[in-house]
């Protein structure tokens, strides 16, 4: 594995570390504090091709690698997590499994709006009975004469209230467990889809959140991506592609949080010198930076294998866990060495307290990625009696 990045990796890791600092930094702490979804900057990322990044030219997308691509999400994930959201939906979650899963007519239909920001979509798999145990969906989908009719109910979907398509999850014959499951993609103006926004969030709230309703909600038949029965594989493809977005935008929190720290304890004295100086102080730095690098390297390789086409389902976990736990660490260090200031919201540490918290929760928690792990280990799943 050659980790030197090319010219053009580092002028695009350039280019997103200037947008984030530019355009994103600046309006962080206004939009948590007013659980603002920001159309507008939206619109920004979209503009520089981060929501397609990892689509192809010809469907309107930037063309990136995964390597590449994950250098863009933890630059943004530095700035704003819930901005770093919404590429890791749109761009892994929606755009990437239709690219995987689509017909032709559906990546020309949807991949183009959906690379400029003209659409948002989301992805509707979490049910409010439904998380770590994703093939039990209870949401339906039944065959009519016209194509298909669902009903059911969906949460904590990232962008639902402003999406303009959504993958939909469902069943369709419940005596075929996952091998029954379809996902479709509904139009959310479609009569009977009805989404509400979930505030008081812990963090995030600047990334928009929705409780989704469906009732009787119509589709035609050509909009399910795949096939009956590849419904969970959908699911799953597209979390792999998902956590690797997670897990990158966690190494941005982890690198905000060193940065942070570090421009603090030099500035901030004590015992008449700054609290750098201490040893104590240097070693919650050094733990972070640790943790930073070795995030970075295994969402690196993740990221190269995916390049390779190589299985990266296991590697993928590893980066995600190890990510995601390193960022929740890194985040309350930084607020340790901080001290009071880091309480308040005029250090970004405060925030990146709040909005780490998820990480480990969202797209397969810490103990389903070492389910995951495990299982490539032993060869046995834990989820299986035995
Ligand atoms: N890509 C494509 N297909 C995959 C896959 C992947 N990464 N992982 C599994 N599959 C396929 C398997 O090959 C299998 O196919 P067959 O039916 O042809 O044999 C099928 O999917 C079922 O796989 P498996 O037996 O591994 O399913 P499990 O029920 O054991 O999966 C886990 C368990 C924990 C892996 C899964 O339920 C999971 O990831 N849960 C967490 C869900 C989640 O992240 N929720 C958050 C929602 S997004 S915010």
């Amino acid at each position: 594995m050659d980790f030197t990045l090319n010219d053009e990796q580092r002028l695009i890791r350039q280019t997103a570390r200037e947008f984030t600092d530019n355009e994103i930094v600046e309006r962080a702490r206004d939009n948590d504090r007013d659980e603002r979804f920001d159309v507008e900057l939206v619109g920004k990322i979209a503009d520089q091709g981060y929501l397609g990044a990892i689509v192809p030219r010809e469907y309107g997308g930037a063309g990136l690698d995964y390597l590449t691509y994950g250098l863009v999400v933890e630059e943004i994930g530095r700035g704003d997590s819930a901005m770093r959201t919404v590429i890791s939906v749109q761009t892994s979650l929606v755009c990437a499994a239709i690219l995987r899963w689509g017909t032709e007519e559906q990546k020309q239909r949807y991949l183009p709006n959906l690379c400029t920001g003209e659409w948002l979509g989301c992805f509707g798999l979490t049910e409010p009975d439904t998380g770590s145990d994703a093939a039990n969906q209870r949401t339906r989908a039944r065959r009519t004469g016209a194509g298909w009719v669902i009903n059911g109910a969906k949460m904590w979907i990232s962008l639902g209230n402003h999406a303009k398509v959504a993958l939909i999850f469902a069943q369709t014959d419940p005596e075929q467990a996952h091998r029954g499951l379809a996902c479709f993609l509904v139009d959310t103006d479609q009569p009977g889809f009805q989404p509400q926004p979930i505030h008081h969030k812990m963090g995030l709230r600047a990334s928009d959140t929705a409780a989704i309703s469906l009732d009787d909600v119509e589709v035609a038949p050509d909009a399910m991506l795949g096939a009956v029965g590849d419904g969970f594989k959908v699911a799953m493809s597209a979390l792999d592609s998902g956590r690797y977005s997670v897990a990158a935008g966690c190494v941005g929190i982890c690198q905000g949080c060193v940065e942070a720290s570090v421009d603090y304890a030099k500035e901030r004295e004590q015992f008449g010198r700054p609290i750098a100086s201490f040893q104590l102080v240097q070693g919650m730095l050094a733990d972070m930076k640790v943790q930073t690098d070795a995030a970075r390297m295994l969402v690196w390789r993740a990221g190269w294998l995916k390049d390779t086409g190589a299985p990266n389902t296991t590697e993928t976990s590893i980066a995600k866990l190890y990510a995601t736990e390193a960022a929740v660490h890194c985040a309350n260090t930084a607020i340790q060495v901080h001290g009071g200031s880091g309480y308040v919201d005029d250090h970004p540490v405060e925030r990146y307290f709040r909005d780490v918290r998820v990480t480990t929760l969202y797209e397969g928690t810490s103990q389903i990625q070492k389910l995951i792990i495990g299982r490539a280990l032993t060869g046995i799943n834990a989820l299986v009696p035995t």
